[in-house]
């Protein structure tokens, strides 16, 4: 039995770099907190570490984006999205940040300019980006229109569990969870980059001290393609309780994002 954390629990953390105003913070699938600097002349993100307690600087953004909005997508990248800069001009830029290499590379504009706007990640990835001001911030009109954001990726198939179902997990068990990216005429297991793995938040096993990854290759499925096995790290809190699906996001070892995904049934 797992004890309860205490009510209240305060710990002192530490002090960003640069200072700054920003709605801009995200929670990142490996636990950090993406931290996005909006009111400062050198704009840029910074990241928190819980396990450290402390925030590392990221790349520079392309620009300040004060009352812009950052969010997690599907394939493990974050979106950023309007703001205004100093001048207090409302900009319709767009920007993916890069977790992995904390590399921001600035994307196609919005359809608008939008500051204090809001995105809205919806049950299919895309992210929903609705409303907010534009023009000049000390003369602004609200902007009464909507638009859709839609990650690229390749989908792939996986199998939890590889050949079990359905794919059952109890709610507090400590281990590894198998699972099988299923190789086709498409897909090349071999091309898959393993360090970018990411199971709903979890995160690949590796050996030990070495710090090897440990997949292997079978055909899992006896269609005549190699599949890749990948062990990912189980954790308590994963996944609280019920039936859903975990996705699976990633890449190839030429940066083509991957995503599948399969049922889960957790019990108690
Ligand atoms: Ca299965
Ligand atoms: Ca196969």
């Amino acid at each position: 039995m797992t004890s309860l954390p205490s009510a209240v629990s305060r710990a002192r953390v530490q002090p960003v770099q640069k200072g700054s105003v920003t709605d801009a913070i995200t929670l990142l699938n490996d636990g950090r907190v993406l931290y996005v600097a909006g009111w400062d002349s050198s704009p840029g993100a910074e990241i928190y570490d819980p396990s450290t307690n402390s925030f590392t600087p990221s790349d520079p953004t392309p620009y300040p984006l004060y009352d812009g909005t950052a969010k997690l997508l599907g394939n493990g990248l974050v979106l950023i999205a309007g703001g205004r800069n100093l001048g207090w001009w409302i900009q319709s830029q767009a920007a993916i940040w890069d977790p992995l290499t904390g590399l921001i590379t600035q994307i196609a504009d919005m359809t608008t300019q939008r500051a204090r706007h809001t995105a809205t990640t919806l049950k299919n990835g895309e992210i929903l980006i609705t409303g907010g001001v534009s023009g000049y911030l000390g003369d602004p009109y609200v902007n009464s229109s909507a638009e859709l954001y839609t990650p690229t990726y390749v989908p792939i198939t996986i199998d939890i569990k590889p050949g079990g179902y359905p794919n059952t997990f109890n709610q507090n068990a400590h281990g590894v969870i198998p699972v099988a990216i299923l190789g086709s005429s498409t897909l090349n297991v071999q091309d898959v980059n393993i360090a970018t793995l990411w199971l709903q938040g979890l995160s690949v096993k590796v050996a030990g001290k070495s710090g090897n990854y440990l997949p292997h290759c079978e055909d899992v499925n006896a269609d005549g393609y190699q599949d890749l096995v990948v062990q990912f790290q189980d954790s308590d809190d994963w996944i609280v309780s019920g039936d859903g699906s975990a996705t699976l996001t990633g890449k190839l070892l030429n940066g083509t994002e991957i995503r599948g995904e399969d049922a889960i049934q957790i019990v108690p």
